[in-house]
């Protein structure tokens, strides 16, 4: 069989170069097992985005927990608790390791949680996500799209910020992460964990877990589908929320400079995994799943805005046949909608003119007072005539492509 294949080969050769064709050896390894390294050289060059929304009450160690993770200080004034509402404060650095670049943003939310009445708290973070999937999507749908160049403000993953009260969640934690869950990547942490026990720590777990079940709220599973980490990630999804202790404070422990919070009791250490989960949140955010959760932003919640976005300006998939209904086709019918819609105004328009014309004419001919309408008759004639004149321009003026959407044809 080799034989018999060995001769084939050697015939297609043949039949391929020409007899007494010259044959120069290889001076070296030739092969497409190069592609992974020419994706990794390009995407080294060109530099990696990465954003984290970080959502929790004011003084709960958001600033704190950032400047630890990235073992830096970011700028920033400490928020006051004096905030009439909810506002997004976003900031981007430009971080090195080794010859690796990464555009960072850390987005906090100032004021979260100070306000008497919390209800609409989650709004301006809604409000944010989505502005953020709509300048992506407004990029996209470009004639002339740069995407390559664009910078990507689409959280990637939010760190949610739980009291450590021992308690349980607050409504506004509840409220908040089940409004966000379809929008990004949510994290859950337990922060300043140093003010709660060991035994008090574990209770608190799994209460916060069966609370986030129960209510349905949808938190970030580290992937488990690869096989390289899916045993990490298998046994981190189990610890999940992380209980974090944020320091800049560097001290002295042993001969070694360790981050750390000193009390008149004793001494925490921030990267202590018998101390705190922080350790365990740093690997699984930055080391492990980085591109997991720059992937899962992109291919499941902004394919989601996409979908709702593009499906209320009027594009299907499939015609009424459930036929596949192609992009153009979909502009062609929400334009000719428009058309439709816009003639039907005019015909109502002209209409109209033509009979306050013939009134007028009229009333010129018949040129007599005692026929002519009331002064109060004369002002409710002229302002629904305004009205519906503002009216008319109104309906034309609106009359774009998101109009397309109710229209059946
Ligand atoms: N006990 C304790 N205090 C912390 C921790 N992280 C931060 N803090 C302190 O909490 C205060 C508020 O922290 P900050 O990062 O400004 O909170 P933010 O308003 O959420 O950004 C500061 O005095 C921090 O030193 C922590 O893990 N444990
Ligand atoms: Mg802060």
């Amino acid at each position: 069989m080799d034989d018999r294949c060995n001769r084939v080969r050697g015939d297609c050769h043949r039949f391929f170069l020409g007899e007494g064709c010259r044959t120069v050896p290889l001076s070296g390894h030739v092969g497409f097992d190069s592609l992974p390294d020419q994706l990794v050289n390009k995407s080294v060059n060109h530099g990696f985005c990465f954003n984290i929304l970080c959502v929790g009450e004011t003084g709960l160690g958001k600033s704190t927990l950032m400047d630890t993770l990235f073992n830096t200080k970011f700028e920033g004034e400490p928020a006051s608790h004096s905030q009439p509402g909810v506002q997004l404060k976003s900031s981007t650095y430009d971080l090195q390791e080794s010859n690796v670049g990464l555009k960072l943003t850390v987005v906090g939310t100032v004021g979260f949680g100070d306000q008497i009445n919390k209800e609409d708290s989650y709004k301006p973070i809604v409000e944010f996500i989505d502005a953020q999937f709509e300048a992506y999507l407004q990029e996209e749908l470009k004639i002339k799209r740069v995407l390559h160049n664009f910078h990507d403000s689409r959280i990637h993953a939010c760190l949610y910020f739980i009291a450590p009260t021992g308690h349980s969640l607050k409504s506004l934690d509840l409220v908040t992460m089940k409004k966000l869950d379809s929008k990004v990547n949510i994290i859950p942490i337990i922060a300043k964990s140093d003010a709660i026990s060991k035994s008090e720590l574990t209770k608190f777990k799994i209460k916060i877990t069966s609370e986030l079940v129960s209510n349905g709220v949808q938190i970030y599973q580290f992937p488990t589908d690869d096989e390289s980490v899916a045993e990490i990630n298998g046994t981190m999804n189990a610890h999940l929320p992380f209980a974090v202790i944020g320091s800049t404070e560097e001290l002295k422990i042993g001969n070694k400079m360790m981050k750390a919070r000193q009390y008149p009791w004793g001494t925490v250490q921030v990267e202590n995994e018998t101390h705190c989960d922080f350790v365990k949140l740093r690997e699984m955010l930055i080391r492990v799943n980085m591109e997991d959760l720059r992937e899962q932003t992109h291919t499941r919640h902004y394919e989601l805005y996409r979908r709702c976005k593009l499906e209320e300006m009027g594009f299907k998939d499939t015609d009424p046949d459930s036929k596949p209904f192609s992009c153009t086709k979909s502009l062609i019918v929400s334009r000719s909608c428009i058309r439709m819609k816009k003639r039907s105004w005019r015909t109502r328009r002209n209409l109209w003119t033509m009979k306050s014309m013939r009134l007028n004419r009229g009333r010129r001919q018949l040129n007599c007072s005692s026929l002519r309408p009331s002064r109060l008759e004369d002002h409710r004639l002229l302002k629904g005539k305004r009205r519906e004149k503002t009216f008319f321009k109104s309906v034309l003026a609106s009359c774009t492509v998101s109009e397309g959407e109710d229209c059946h044809l």
